[in-house]
């Protein structure tokens, strides 16, 4: 097979789940897990499954979850739906404990919540989570050099409670999973929100370095993150934040990104990568408000494989589901070693209507 642009072949690994496709957060919620199958189907349509092993696996079991999360939250997690939610007032309390469920009210009655009680939630925690843990096993056994999840990066969910959309955090699953075969793992976050969640379970830990760049204003969510904020005891400046204003372009962003990656790289010396590509550090985001163009996105995918360490890519957040699906798919090309190759224009497949406003382009501008 031919080789990549930097004269080196990549062998990629790649999980998808169909069931994705059927995961709906309610009417009016920002996360819309069809981006994945949209991301997916554009892959698929541009080819490029055929340059990647796809990671035929199961769902994770329950037990597996237990590496990070607590018992009474899992179980939590496999006795919720909908029905039981509304008729079991000793569940609900329960669930909104931890964090799932209406807690807030709108004026109008209606109510809003983060993390609501889903349609077959533990069934879609088990396949996200399922397929970072089976991407970083890939990784571990050495016969692939890229491992690939777009409905992963769940970076704020917390040991015993959900948090900003995330229920499970496949992040540190696949970070613990990568620890049992590399001593020192990077983690790095790309989405326009802190990384807290993987920061906070590694921020004693000196094996594993956590970077996250993200926007930082009042009242932009989580609200950590700040500079000074550099991790704590064995793990002291082994966490590192780089807080970002809003309208930062990709010029703004590399100029930062780069020499700070490459520093990390340098001196942390990380036998494998981890890199969260939430997609709402995109210009155009519904929620966020960073600039980043497509090819800036996928810079930063392109500069951390271009240092040769095994590498988990995975999603993350993204809230104008066709510019997610968009970068997600050139990030794929990206990993292959297919950028160059990838026409613009997007092909016709069954979402090509969601991608008008964008002039069919992959590159979009906006
Ligand atoms: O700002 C917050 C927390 C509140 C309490 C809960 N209400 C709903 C919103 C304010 C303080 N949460 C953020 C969470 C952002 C999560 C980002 C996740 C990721 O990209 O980093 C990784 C996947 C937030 N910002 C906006 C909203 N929540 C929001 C949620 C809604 C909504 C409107 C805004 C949920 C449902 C509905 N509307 C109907
Ligand atoms: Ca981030
Ligand atoms: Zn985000």
């Amino acid at each position: 097979s031919p080789s990549c642009p930097d004269g080196r072949k990549r062998r990629v690994c790649y999980y998808y789940d169909p069931g994705i496709c059927n995961v709906d957060y309610g009417e009016r919620h920002f996360m819309v897990p069809r981006r994945v199958a949209m991301a997916h189907s554009l892959v698929a349509s541009y080819g490029l499954l055929n340059h990647m092993t796809r990671l035929r696996t199961r769902p994770a079991r329950p037990e597996e979850l237990l590496a990070f999360h607590d018992q009474k939250y899992v179980d939590l997690l496999g006795r919720l739906t909908p029905a039981a939610y509304i008729s079991d007032g000793d569940l609900r309390r329960t669930a909104e404990e931890h964090g799932i469920g209406p807690v807030r009210r709108l004026v109008d009655g209606a109510c809003t919540n983060d993390n609501p009680v889903i349609d077959g939630l533990m069934g879609y925690c088990l396949s996200y989570a399922g397929g970072s843990l089976a991407a970083a096993r890939a990784l571990c056994g050495g016969d692939h050099d890229v491992a690939i999840n777009w409905s992963g990066g769940m970076h704020h969910a917390c040991r015993g409670h959900a948090n900003g959309f995330c229920y499970v955090n496949d992040i540190v699953l696949a970070i613990k999973q990568l620890l049992g075969r590399f001593r020192r793992v990077l983690y790095v976050d790309i989405d326009a929100h802190h990384g807290d969640g993987v920061e906070k379970a590694f921020a004693g830990s000196n094996q594993v370095m956590t970077l996250s760049f993200h926007q930082y204003q009042t009242d932009f969510f989580p609200g950590t993150g700040s500079i000074d904020d550099v991790g704590e005891g064995a793990g002291r400046y082994h966490a590192l934040n780089v807080p970002l204003k809003a309208g930062m372009d990709d010029q703004g962003y590399h100029e930062l990104f780069k020499p700070i990656v490459g520093k990390a790289m340098q001196v942390f010396q990380p036998d494998a990568v981890v890199l969260q590509c939430g997609a709402d550090s995109l210009s155009g985001d519904r929620l966020a408000g960073l600039e980043l163009s497509v090819g800036g996105h996928a810079e930063c995918v392109r500069y951390l494989r271009g240092f040769n360490a095994p590498l988990l890519l995975l999603g993350g957040g993204g809230y104008t589901i066709n510019h997610v699906a968009s970068c997600w798919c050139y990030e794929t090309a990206v990993a292959v070693g297919k950028e160059d190759e990838i026409a613009d224009e997007i092909p016709h497949h069954p979402y090509d209507h969601y991608y008008r406003s964008q002039g069919y382009k992959l590159q979009y501008r906006t």
